[in-house]
């Protein structure tokens, strides 16, 4: 009996060696999850246009631990107006942005919550100042406002280690927000109503505009 049960375990440990090394030739971040080394993973999306929009963009973020380092550069959205833009994630999600088929209502745009099955909430704030967390979702006095329809964003952030792990992966989405429907140069109730999320802001304000997940960088870290 003894010599099964021993025999068990290092049947186990064989097990949890290759599994090891096997986390190691896949990805070097999460192998060395507990190490403070520099083990940074760098994660970059190509943002695309939501709701007919003209805008683009990109975003690179940067996991060094829990430490993010977020950049993000985007054009061509409503001049001198709050962009609220945030790091979603939802295990439960599809983890990628929503299509036409996410318009539940059918009313031929895409609001916020309806882009939630495939995004998921809110994780992460991309505020210009003070706090990140969920909380600061709807801060429209504290993100970037595009003075000349363009955002320049640059910010380190501190998250939870479970969800830098899930962005390192591969598997959160950027999502940037305000859309002028009515191209009469402001948020306004007649381009779309109320938002779902605060009646007492424009839907306009709030719907996304730009999204793109952050797929994992391979060999950025190469020495050529
Ligand atoms: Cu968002």
């Amino acid at each position: 009996m003894h010599l099964t049960k021993s025999k068990k375990a290092a049947a186990g440990t064989l097990l949890l060696a290759s599994t090891g090394l096997l986390g190691l030739v896949g990805t070097n971040a999460d192998a060395a999850g507990t190490a403070a080394g520099p083990t940074q993973t760098q994660t970059h999306a190509t943002l695309h246009a939501l709701n007919n929009a003209a805008a683009h963009g990109t975003a690179t973020v940067t996991i060094d631990g829990r430490k993010l380092d977020v950049s993000i550069d985007a054009a061509r959205l409503l001049k001198a107006a709050p962009h609220a833009e945030h790091i979603h994630f939802g295990r439960q999600a599809r983890q990628e942005c929503p299509t036409v088929r996410d318009d539940s209502n059918a009313d031929h745009r895409l609001n916020t919550a309806e882009g939630i099955p495939a995004y998921g909430p809110v994780r992460v704030s991309l505020t210009t100042r003070g706090d990140t967390s969920p909380d600061s979702t709807l801060a429209v006095d504290r993100y970037p406002t595009a003075p000349k329809g363009s955002i320049h964003y640059d910010r380190e952030i501190k998250v939870g280690s479970r969800l830098a792990r899930a962005i390192s992966r591969g598997h959160a989405v950027v999502v940037i927000h305000g859309i002028d429907y009515n191209h009469n140069g402001t948020y306004d109730f007649d381009g779309a109503g109320a938002s779902e999320l605060d009646p007492n802001l424009p839907a306009e304000a709030t719907d996304p505009v730009l999204c793109g997940r952050l797929k994992v960088q391979k060999g950025v870290l190469t020495v050529q």
